[in-house]
């Protein structure tokens, strides 16, 4: 079955899954020998706060993925019409152990959909009918939990419907998309805390039947990585990667609306924020509305909150943003946008 959906994944994942042992599960212990020995690559044996913030940079094409491209990285599946005139959408995401680099030299190994933390951005319209097959090519055993209206047996939580699903194993989920707004997906098998810290979590994007206007539209999840396995985030990012739009700034033009579709999947600490410098933006909690509720420059979200930003930036040049918490800033979760004209 594995082998069946890994076309869709390229080369690289059907050799990462070619290389799974499915039958055993790694001890505790294990895993946290993998923590201390990524931290205490040049940051000392318990680094409470790693410098990685001069010198250096994550090797992108090792993780897999970009946090440039996954910005704007919509995954729309494929689609058919069904005999009743709705649109069928279908995905197929692989749970996937795999060691990525947090922060230059900080590697962590965590569990993920399709190789990628975030895993993919889905994107469907209200009122689809969508369909999700979950393989599990992972040493432990995961679900796929949307957020959304749905049946009891499509929640992917333990011991409803297919419940867990073991490593090797498979399960199809299927639902229709309601409502209208930005979601997330993660999996939600016990220890939660670990199987969401660990990377299995990804934005779902619900448009409304009409669409919403024109714009350059961004997806950003703010996370963080435990990398010393104290539950604590060492590292505090935007997309995964620490300071990666400090490095790389994101190039949006002067006076074009600028649509963020911002999620907040961070664990251990209760709040997260996100502040943008010299502008506002009108912010839609949820994306469930078509008016904004608020008119700001700073938004804070529970883990699992999310919502969506418009702005546009009158004037050209390097503007800051980042978590208005500074201990998240000066640990990774900050960024520039590059304006231009
Ligand atoms: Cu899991």
């Amino acid at each position: 079955m594995l082998a069946a959906l890994a076309p869709a994944l390229g080369a690289g994942a059907v050799a990462r899954l070619g290389g799974v042992d499915l039958g055993t599960a790694p001890a505790r212990a294990e895993q946290h020998e993998h923590g201390t020995g990524a931290a205490a690559n040049g940051h000392g044996a318990v680094p409470d706060h790693p410098s990685f913030q001069t010198g250096g940079r994550v090797d992108h094409a090792a993780n897999g993925f970009d946090p440039t491209e996954v910005l704007r990285d919509f995954d729309h599946g494929r689609t058919r019409r069904l005999a009743s005139g709705r649109t069928l959408r279908q995905w197929e995401l692989i749970a996937v152990d795999k060691e990525i680099e947090v922060a230059p030299g900080v590697k962590f190994p965590a569990w993920t959909y399709n190789g990628r933390i975030p895993a993919p951005t889905l994107r469907a319209r209200e009122g689809e009918r969508l369909r999700i097959r979950f393989g599990n090519g992972s040493n432990h055993p995961h679900t796929v939990h949307f957020h959304g209206i749905h049946p009891a047996e499509m929640d992917g939580v333990p011991g409803i419907g297919p419940g867990t699903i073991a490593p090797g194993k498979s399960v199809t989920y299927e639902f229709d998309a309601e409502p209208f707004g930005l979601h997330l997906y993660h999996c939600h098998v016990t220890p939660l805390a670990e199987h969401i810290a660990r990377g299995m979590y990804g934005a779902f994007i619900v448009d409304p039947r009409d669409g919403r206007p024109e714009a350059d539209e961004l997806v950003m999840v703010m996370n963080g990585f435990d990398t010393n396995f104290d539950l604590q985030n060492e590292v505090y990012a935007v997309n995964t990667v620490g300071f990666a739009y400090m490095n790389d700034p994101i190039r949006v033009r002067r006076n074009e609306l600028v649509r963020i579709y911002l999620v907040n999947v961070l664990e251990f600490d209760p709040i997260n924020s996100m502040h943008v410098h010299a502008n506002f933006f009108h912010y839609y909690p949820t994306g469930t509305s078509l008016e904004p509720v608020e008119y700001t420059d700073t938004i804070m979200q529970c883990q699992g909150q999310r919502g969506i930003l418009e702005l546009r930036f009158p004037h050209e040049g390097r503007f800051m943003f980042h978590a208005h918490q500074s201990e998240f800033a000066q640990l990774g979760w900050m960024g520039f946008f590059e304006v231009v004209a």
